[in-house]
């Protein structure tokens, strides 16, 4: 059994640090297994020295990308949700790089999470916004330059990039699909927690979200968080995390602007089999498809 130091995150949250390994040492279990942060799995990578932001402009120039947009500032998207749009990449990545700046002090002061956060909402914004877009209908060529690991046999189902600010996050979810994902730019946070913790971080009925924030843990609103034990790590450029099927993960930028790529996989077999966000899944996914049908034959 492996000892691991448990410790507490300056909000009160119960955390211990994922294991890092080098590529040479990591396996994708067949049962889905833990999170593992992977040191050497990218070094060969063209984005790790390409992606500047001259050369994401020249590749991606004027495409138009969906951005989601939060009210208020770059903090839990999910959780203030606006209206959204659409905007020409280099466009956004000119508002990224000159919020940055603005950011930067911010970032230099802190590491934790829930520091950021505190000091970004402390400091004015209407709105703000995120990118997550699938990185083959950005550019070809950024797809050369960020190949997928060989952890499966399988070519990976989606290959997204996402590009934003200090203190933003997606908000607590898990997914249904193992997932990879790989600092570019900058370093990103992860607070990790297994599917059967789903019930102490108030899981949403019926989706992958939760209603509890690790960033800034109100225990009075969710005492039963206080149970939690979660899983955390920093990750930076090169590094690569595997975050297995269903485990619960709120990412969040920590430095003043972050570029990571992530990858899902077909979930092989039997992996996520025991964890009822599955068949939350299965069942969501079945009554929208009886409706469809009922509907082309009304
Ligand atoms: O990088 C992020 O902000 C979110 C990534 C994520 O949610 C995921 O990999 O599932």
């Amino acid at each position: 059994m492996s000892m691991r130091s448990r410790a507490t995150s300056p909000s009160g949250l119960k955390v211990t640090p994922v294991h890092r390994v080098d590529r040479s040492e990591f396996r994708v279990s067949r049962m889905a297994g833990e999170p593992r942060v992977v040191v050497g799995n990218v070094s060969d990578w063209g984005a790790l020295h390409r992606w500047q932001p001259d050369y994401l402009k020249s590749v991606i120039g004027d495409c138009v990308v969906a951005v989601r947009e939060a009210k208020g500032p770059p903090r839990n998207i999910f959780q203030n949700l606006a209206e959204g749009g659409r905007i020409p990449f280099d466009q956004y990545l000119d508002w990224v790089l000159a919020t940055a700046r603005d950011l930067d002090q911010i970032a230099l002061k802190y590491d934790d999470p829930g520091d950021i956060t505190r000091a970004v909402c402390a400091s004015g914004f209407d709105y703000s916004y995120y990118l997550d877009a699938k990185l083959g209908r950005l550019s070809e060529t950024l797809l050369d330059d960020a190949p997928a690991p060989d952890w499966y046999r399988t070519e990976p189902l989606d290959t997204n990039l996402w590009c934003g600010v200090l203190g933003t996050s997606s908000g607590l979810h898990c997914d249904v699909t193992p997932n990879c994902n790989v600092q570019v730019i900058g370093t990103k946070h992860f607070t990790l927690f297994p599917p059967a913790q789903s019930r102490l971080i108030y899981q949403f009925r019926g989706g992958t979200h939760c209603l509890f924030d690790p960033n800034v843990p109100d225990f009075e609103t969710f005492p039963l968080a206080r149970d939690a034990s979660g899983w955390e790590c920093t990750l930076r450029p090169g590094e690569s995390l595997y975050i297995p099927v269903g485990w619960y993960h709120q990412v969040t930028v920590t430095s003043s602007w972050a570029l990571n790529v992530n990858f899902f996989w077909r979930r092989p077999f039997p992996q996520g089999l025991a964890i009822p966000v599955l068949w939350q899944f299965f069942l969501r996914r079945a009554r929208a498809k009886a409706v469809r049908t009922v509907r082309s034959v009304l």
